[in-house]
């Protein structure tokens, strides 16, 4: 199941060699490679004209400086990045993130996942990502602003309605996206609302794109637990993060009928025996920009705070690693698998290391890999889109609609994909060749560019 074509080999040991070090987009391109031999052997087509050679290649990256001044006057330098990784089926787009971790490697392994992603939603996007290593934790509102507009002062030339279109992610939320949107439309004298998506409702941003990753996410794996008779209604769950997908993504599970039992941030998680209380979540982290142990100390009783550790330790019936790559490991799928866990949906991007991956698919456990299930965000970018496009506005209720469509369609496009390439059940075979068959058909019409 995890090996790699003979043909599709030297493909991998040159997208290794080329890009040296770059460890997150090597297990990214490995993971795709390893799912499209099933598909070349029936469409030999698509190993023509290095197509695939192609794919693994960013069409362009921007590296560049962000000098900005703190609050002690103090002129601080950090690293920005834009990847402009495949426009075969639309203007490249995919979010920015903001966090110390930040190198050329996430940003591509986030842009290479970002072209299947968008690709699942149907929708008219290409593939990109971007961001910096700059830390917003501890920086004041004017900090934040003054770094977003230095961002933004070297980023415009790069993007655009028609050429690239960002977003947020880690990091960067609402906030964020209104001052580079300002300082955007200063620079090019235009207002050119669909050239960032996760606007605010009062300058062009869509109902349901705050909520739509988290909901989106939780609306596939409603559907996935469907295929076993089964739903969200009484399961206890456990969702890691406390940012913007895993806070919606809890919202859109209590209202299916789940339990939230734990959920975390980068120095611990808490585990409250009552259900996690969503209002005080959303309390500590979008208004006071807090930390999760504040959870615990406001609760008391029946809840606790574990610094550090794992929150995959909690015993659950459906898990959701919504906070970021890597950080739910092999050994944390053991563990969840012995207590007894049903499935397994990403929110995150890439939160699962290879071999847990392996060993929920191996074990029968289901498994909703990220490019699928948080394609909702993006989805709903797309929608955001659209609405400025044709300068309309749709209701919170119409939005969450079409993404609750899309999400069923994906779902079930992934399904019926792996029963049709032999793997029924596989979601991460689906998600990976039904991505690709849409970008290849594009890449083959176009060309070689
Ligand atoms: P936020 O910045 O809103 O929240 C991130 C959450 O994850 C926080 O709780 C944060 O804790 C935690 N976290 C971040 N980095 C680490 C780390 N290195 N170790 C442990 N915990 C960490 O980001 P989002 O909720 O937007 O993004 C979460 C994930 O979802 C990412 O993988 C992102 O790529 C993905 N995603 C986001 C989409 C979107 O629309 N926003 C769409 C699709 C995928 P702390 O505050 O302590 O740092
Ligand atoms: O990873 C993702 O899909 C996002 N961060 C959202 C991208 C977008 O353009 O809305």
């Amino acid at each position: 199941m995890n090996s790699i074509d003979e043909k599709l080999q030297p493909v991998l040991n040159t997208v290794i060699h080329r890009n040296a070090g770059e460890l997150e987009f090597h297990q990214a391109v490995r993971e795709v490679l390893e799912s499209l031999g099933r598909v070349i052997s029936k469409r030999p087509e698509f190993a023509e004209d290095a197509l695939i050679e192609r794919i693994c290649e960013p069409e362009r990256q921007i590296i560049f400086r962000v000098p900005w001044i703190d609050d002690q006057g103090d002129v601080q330098i950090n690293r920005g990045f834009r990847v402009h990784f495949n426009s075969a089926l639309g203007p490249y787009k995919g979010g920015l993130r903001f966090h110390p971790s930040v190198n050329i490697g996430i940003i591509k392994f986030l842009g290479f996942e970002q072209i299947f992603k968008n690709a699942l939603t149907g929708l008219p996007i290409g593939g990109g990502k971007g961001g910096s290593d700059f830390d917003p934790k501890g920086r004041s509102d004017g900090e934040i602003m003054r770094f977003c507009q230095s961002f933004m002062i070297e980023l415009h030339r790069h993007i655009g309605e028609y050429t690239d279109v960002p977003a947020g992610d880690i990091g960067v939320g609402g906030r964020e996206i209104g001052y580079m949107f300002g300082m955007y439309k200063r620079l090019t004298n235009r207002y050119e609302a669909a050239v960032l998506t996760g606007k605010g409702l009062s300058y062009g941003g869509s109902r349901a794109r705050t909520e739509a990753t988290g909901f989106g996410s939780a609306y596939f794996v409603e559907r996935m637990l469907g295929t076993r008779a089964t739903s969200f209604d009484g399961k206890r769950c456990v969702v890691s993060g406390s940012g913007n997908v895993a806070i919606y993504a809890m919202q859109k599970i209590l209202a299916f009928g789940g339990v939230i039992a734990a959920c975390s941030d980068s120095d611990g998680y808490v585990v409250d025996e009552a259900g996690i209380d969503l209002a005080l979540v959303k309390e500590i982290k979008e208004v006071r920009r807090g930390r999760i142990s504040e959870y615990a100390r406001v609760k008391g009783a029946g809840c606790h705070y574990i610094k550090g550790g794992s929150i995959w330790d909690v015993p659950c019936d459906v898990a959701m690693p919504s906070a970021t790559q890597n950080e739910l490991t092999g050994h944390d799928a053991k563990t969840l698998i012995a207590n007894g866990v049903i499935a397994v949906g990403e929110g995150a991007n890439m939160p699962c290391t290879p071999d847990a991956v392996q060993i929920f698919r191996n074990s029968g456990v289901l498994f909703a890999p990220g490019k699928a299930a948080n394609a909702g965000g993006v989805a709903t970018s797309a929608l955001e889109m659209q609405q400025n496009a044709s300068r309309d506005s749709w209701s919170f209720e119409e939005t969450e609609q079409r993404l609750a469509t899309i999400m069923h369609n994906i779902h079930d496009a992934c399904a019926e994909t792996a029963k049709e390439y032999g793997a029924p059940g596989d979601y991460v075979l689906g998600a990976n060749i039904s991505g690709f068959v849409r970008v290849a058909e594009a890449m083959r019409a176009l060309g070689v560019v």
